[in-house]
């Protein structure tokens, strides 16, 4: 079934990429949700990665953030994707999207427990931060902010690390809304070791059978496109700093 799904979505990428310009989908489309999307976006990639595990259609529209089409800007209250059009109404803010899909489709990827739930936000949340702390990491242009980013990923990794139990994943055999959010954050990982900087799950054995089990998946694999190391390499070493320097 993901497969399946998979493949509906890269099939109708050639698609997506040729109407950068498209405006909003009419009422009467086939599919009535619409992502919004960036090549290398971890928040749109949460989005998806919800969809692929409900094997819900979807089209994808990417744009270009250096150049955000008006329809875009339109639509966008932030500017920011992931944007989900539902029909013609417009949905924004990652967390948001991922809420609405999971309350109007099964399977319920949320816990049905108030206080359960209440903490998988939570740390949705912290993984929100560890973006931010991922982003420091590869914009930090001298040596001192470039450790001090470093130390902050590897605390968070630590805090991971105390709370995780037998898993393979956050709420053990279940797929939750946790997984979608750390699927597109474990996804630097291999990029970054690929630049050198290894030794992350060193002593973080529970993070690391995380982060293989969400990156084995066909949905955390299938929610970016062939191309993705190359593509956020290339966005790193246009940040100038010091893992740039690492890029031939
Ligand atoms: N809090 C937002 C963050 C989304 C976000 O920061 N998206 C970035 C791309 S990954 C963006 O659109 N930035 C706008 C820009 O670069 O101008 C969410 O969870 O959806």
């Amino acid at each position: 079934m993901l497969a399946a799904v998979g493949r509906i979505c890269c099939m109708s990428l050639p698609e997506a990429s040729l109407h950068l310009q498209r405006p909003p989908l009419p009422e009467n489309a086939v599919s009535n949700l619409h992502l919004i999307s960036f090549d290398i976006c971890p928040y749109v990639q949460r989005a998806v990665i919800t969809l692929l595990e409900k094997g819900v259609p979807f089209e994808r529209t990417y744009i270009d953030l250096a150049n955000k089409p008006d329809w875009f800007l339109k639509i966008s209250p932030l500017g920011k994707v992931p944007v989900l059009q539902v029909g013609n109404e417009v949905l924004f803010e990652s967390a948001v999207i991922a809420e609405y899909l999971d309350e109007t489709t099964e399977p319920r990827l949320h816990p049905a427990d108030p206080l359960t739930r209440a903490k998988h936000r939570a740390w949705i949340e912290f993984a929100s931060a560890g973006l931010m702390s991922l982003w420091n990491y590869y914009v930090a242009t001298d040596d001192k902010a470039f450790a001090a980013a470093r130390a902050d990923i590897e605390a968070k990794l630590d805090r991971l690390e105390g709370v995780l139990e037998d898993g393979p994943l956050f709420a053990g055999e279940t797929f939750s809304l946790v997984d979608a959010a750390y699927g597109s954050f474990f996804r630097y990982f291999p990029v970054l070791e690929a630049l050198g900087e290894t030794g992350w799950f060193d002593g973080r054995p529970k993070v690391a059978r995380w982060k293989d089990a969400l990156l084995a998946r066909p949905s955390v694999q299938n929610a970016v496109q062939p191309g993705y190391a190359d593509k956020l390499q290339a966005f790193i070493k246009g940040k100038g700093g010091v893992l740039a320097s690492r890029i031939a």
